[in-house]
């Protein structure tokens, strides 16, 4: 998969996109990052990449033309790809949208910077608008590295353990079950019995009820849109009863 990020601080993002899984399927050739830098398309001595808001008001846009043409070049080279712009104004990023966006061969991400960009170029030249929730960062790189890396891991090769995706959090809707590693005994806290049991049945079991239960503690509202089949119903009810007791 081809991404292209439009960003006035391109390090940043490429760092950041060097380490674990998503810089290890670089080095392989499953996804490949190309930068496009804004200032390398301003055109005064300066190389001025901000303006003032017309209607006035404290802080600054991103200036209009560096942006609408690193966006084109972006697209020059990327012919196939969606343009997002990532800002809290977008559709929320989910599971089931970063699988939609994984399936593609080519995506752009835009950064915002400052107080964000001016309406009519989301307009001309965004496909998309994407959140990943309600809370302000200081820029959109930040958001698009968080999107790469959710993306990134769904590529087919990107982790090595060939089921490892479809066995995460969220992968069915679901949140993850509790995990242990050792020693066996912290602090008289103890590894559940069941995990130590070898009964592999049991094990898939016991993780399916906890990951039921777990999201009926804490998001209640991902169960109230699910249909459950007869037997992850009972091990809900065991889970509720037991936790009752
Ligand atoms: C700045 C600001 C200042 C005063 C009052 C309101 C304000 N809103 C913003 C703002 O939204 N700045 C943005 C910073 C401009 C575009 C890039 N920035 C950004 C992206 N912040 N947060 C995101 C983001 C992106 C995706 N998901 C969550 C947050």
């Amino acid at each position: 998969m081809k991404w292209g990020v439009v960003t006035l601080f391109p390090n940043m993002v490429a760092d950041a996109l060097a380490h674990g899984v998503i810089g290890k399927a670089q080095q392989r050739g499953l996804v490949e990052l190309t930068t496009f830098n804004p200032r390398a398309y301003a055109t005064d001595l300066r190389q001025t990449v901000d303006d003032r808001p017309y209607g006035g008001g404290p802080g600054m846009l991103m200036k209009v033309e560096p942006l609408r043409a690193s966006i084109a070049d972006a697209r020059k080279k990327l012919r196939t790809a969606p343009v997002v712009y990532l800002s809290p104004q977008g559709e929320l990023l989910t599971q089931s949208l970063a699988q939609e966006l994984a399936e593609l061969p080519e995506l752009i991400l835009v950064c915002g910077r400052y107080e964000g960009i001016d309406e009519r170029v989301v307009e001309l030249d965004i496909d998309r608008e994407v959140s990943l929730g309600d809370f302000v960062l200081s820029g959109g790189e930040p958001a698009a590295i968080a999107m790469c890396d959710a993306i990134g891991r769904l590529v087919p090769g990107v982790l090595g353990h060939v089921d490892s995706a479809a066995k995460d959090s969220f992968s069915d809707g679901l949140l993850d079950c509790p995990h242990y590693t050792r020693p066996e005994d912290i602090v008289n806290s103890r590894v559940p019995d069941v995990l130590l049991s070898g009964n592999h049945g049991d094990i898939a079991q016991w993780r399916r009820k906890q990951a039921l239960g777990r999201t009926w503690l804490r998001r209640p509202e991902i169960l109230e849109q699910k249909e459950l089949s007869d037997e992850d119903q009972l091990l809900l009810d065991e889970f509720i009863r037991e936790s009752k007791s």
